[in-house]
């Protein structure tokens, strides 16, 4: 019989998923596990904060349709990790988080007083798919696997294992065999029956105006082809949400920005019968409720998810379909290529044509500001620049209050899943991982990360990490020296007449809403990084040039009008979300 330890167990279980990457802090509680992952070639990938591990290992997910597997320590570490794991669990993200605690003795329940402890199951289980404490050696194997069937199952999210020291440690004298995921958990898709596939063809062929409404389900099964394929069989318009957005890239005729946001309102009023894949309809896609939306009486919808809680969750369904949209997606390509000739695509093809123009004059009406070349820069010249320099196929992460908002109105999606942000949480700093984690998934193309200078503050220790990794990130910090969004929210609350005529109130008129600031090119060239500073939008492009020639990582501190950045485009939108919409 050999000697392993838990942690051993651990890391050769996460060696048999196909883990590569492990995002964390190390430390003497569970030496036993990282020590192991180091010996069988998984690489730890270390922040300085660890609610930065899991944003990386969300991002990391996301972009590669892997497992992303985040650690951290007892006490402190887990204290520290809970607001990316409450985030990456909202986002809809495959985390594996795992935890050192203390020894079974004195926790579980908490003997009173013990070091470097608290009830980290009880606090994570209420932020998480699934948080266990392994009791004791013996059942570390089997709640491995159950952990891990739990990541594969349902909507993605975060699962938590949560080790004592003794186990991640301890030696014990046993031959562990290690499964194969296939012997533990799912591991294909499930796929549609064919029969919902055939009445789901004949609902679409038949309809007048059929949309399709992808959500983040459709970028977790990597369905872009054959999204693509139907939308272009049945001539339908394909709106998203926020965190699907390019899901079919936005140059394509059928493609519905998000962020114009009236015509995405007037496509979904239109239509009587939507497909929505992949998707739950939450508050920021308006519940799927009128007037955003056509009211249920008129408007059918097939839903199609490979979570079954979240079938006909909030819009009463037609058709709801358990499975995984790339397969649904695949099965009705092959069904309506077969019966295409049933389709009259004439009058969905002039209802498109339509739309294109209004896409286009809202865009257009959008762009008027890049004449401006007013210095400090007005905010749209950021992510519009930006989408010049950057390769289709680098990551944007938006981040930040009004300037997430601004690098949301001025940037196309054009590559699928190429868009990161936090759509449902709105977590100021969380981009700065979630850019660092998208190097680690994509080291072939430099990562766009524009941040407010709020947001940037949270977290701008990890330009080292970038530094240190060799991650290729340029951080483009919008500097307004305020927290934009919530100022300009704020002198509307106190003086709305006065807001409206002068712009913006007086230092003294507002409350707690001004920053300092922050020199972020020096205290990235503090970090080795490179670092630059620039106030003219004609500057911009050949700043961008260099910091991403630097070939490392970089910063360029933007300054902005911080009058002209409150007054972000569509902001009216993002307040009406904070209401209960008036239809069904
Ligand atoms: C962690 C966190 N704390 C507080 C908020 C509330 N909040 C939303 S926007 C915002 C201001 C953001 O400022 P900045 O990042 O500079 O972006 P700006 O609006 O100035 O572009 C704040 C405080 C939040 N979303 N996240
Ligand atoms: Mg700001």
């Amino acid at each position: 019989m050999t000697e392993t330890s838990g942690g051993e167990v651990l890391a050769r279980m996460l060696q048999a998923e196909g883990v590569e990457k492990v995002f964390g802090i190390i430390d003497g509680t569970y030496f036993g596990f990282y020590s192991n992952l180091h010996k069988l070639g998984v690489e730890i990938v270390t922040p300085r904060h660890e609610t930065c591990a899991a944003h990386m290992a969300g991002a990391y997910a996301r972009l590669t349709g892997r497992l992303g597997v985040c650690m951290a320590s007892n006490g402190p570490g887990v204290a520290n990790i809970l607001p990316g794991l409450a985030v990456e669990n909202a986002e809809g993200n495959r985390v594996l988080c795992v935890t050192s605690c203390r020894r079974p003795q004195i926790v579980y329940p908490d003997r009173g007083g013990a070091y470097q402890s608290f009830d980290q199951v009880g606090a994570i289980s209420h932020l998480a798919k699934w948080s266990k404490a392994v009791v004791s050696f013996d059942r570390v194997a089997e709640l491995g696997r159950t952990a891990l069937r739990n990541c594969w199952e349902g909507r993605p999210g975060v699962v938590h294992l949560d080790v004592p020291e003794t186990v991640m440690n301890g030696k014990f004298k046993a031959d562990v065999p290690i499964w194969q995921p296939h012997q533990y958990r799912r591991t294909e898709p499930v796929a549609p029956p064919p029969a919902q596939v055939e009445r789901a063809a004949a609902m679409l062929a038949e309809a007048e105006l059929p949309i399709i409404h992808a959500g983040s389900g459709v970028v977790h099964a990597g369905a872009f082809e054959e999204l693509r394929r139907v939308a272009e069989l049945l001539h339908a318009p394909v709106t998203t949400s926020w965190a699907a957005r390019g899901v079919l890239p936005e140059t394509n005729e059928l493609a519905i920005p998000m962020p114009l946001i009236s015509v995405n309102n007037e496509v979904r009023n239109d239509a009587d019968l939507v497909l929505v894949v992949g998707s739950r309809l939450g508050e920021t896609d308006w519940w799927g409720k009128a007037p955003y939306w056509r009211r249920p009486s008129e408007q059918q919808m097939i839903q199609v998810d490979a979570d079954g809680h979240v079938l006909g969750a909030n819009k009463p369904a037609a058709l709801a379909v358990f499975a995984d949209a790339r397969l649904f997606l695949a099965a009705l390509a092959e069904r309506l290529a077969v019966a295409r000739d049933r389709v009259n695509t004439d009058p969905r093809r002039r209802k498109v044509a339509k739309y294109r123009e209004k896409i286009a004059a809202e865009r257009a009406k959008l762009d008027e500001k890049l004449a401006d070349m007013s210095v400090p820069m007005n905010p749209a010249h950021v992510a519009h620049t930006c989408q010049q320099v950057f390769p289709p196929e680098s990551v944007l992460v938006a981040d930040g209050g009004n300037a997430a908002v601004w690098a949301m109105m001025f940037s196309e999606s054009r590559v699928p899943n190429c868009m990161l942000s936090t759509f449902k949480m709105g977590m100021l700093g969380a981009g700065v991982a979630q850019a660092c984690g998208a190097a680690v998934a994509r080291p072939d193309h430099p990562v766009c990360c524009i941040i407010g200078d709020g947001a940037m503050g949270f977290h701008p220790q990890e330009v080292e990490t970038a530094m240190r990794n060799g991650l290729r990130v340029v951080f483009v910090v919008v500097c307004d020296r305020q927290w934009g969004m919530v100022k300009m929210n704020q002198q509307f609350m106190l003086k709305p007449l006065k807001t409206l005529v002068r712009k913006s109130l007086g230092p003294d008129e507002t409350i707690k809403a001004d920053l300092g600031e922050i020199r972020f090119d020096d205290l990235a060239r503090s970090m080795g990084a490179h670092g630059e500073r620039v106030a003219d939008p004609r500057d911009l492009g050949a700043a961008l040039e260099r910091a991403i020639g630097s070939g490392r990582a970089a910063v360029v501190h933007v300054d902005v009008d911080p009058v002209k950045h409150m007054w972000a485009p569509g902001l009216m939108h993002f307040k009406d979300m904070h209401l209960e919409p008036k239809g069904k």
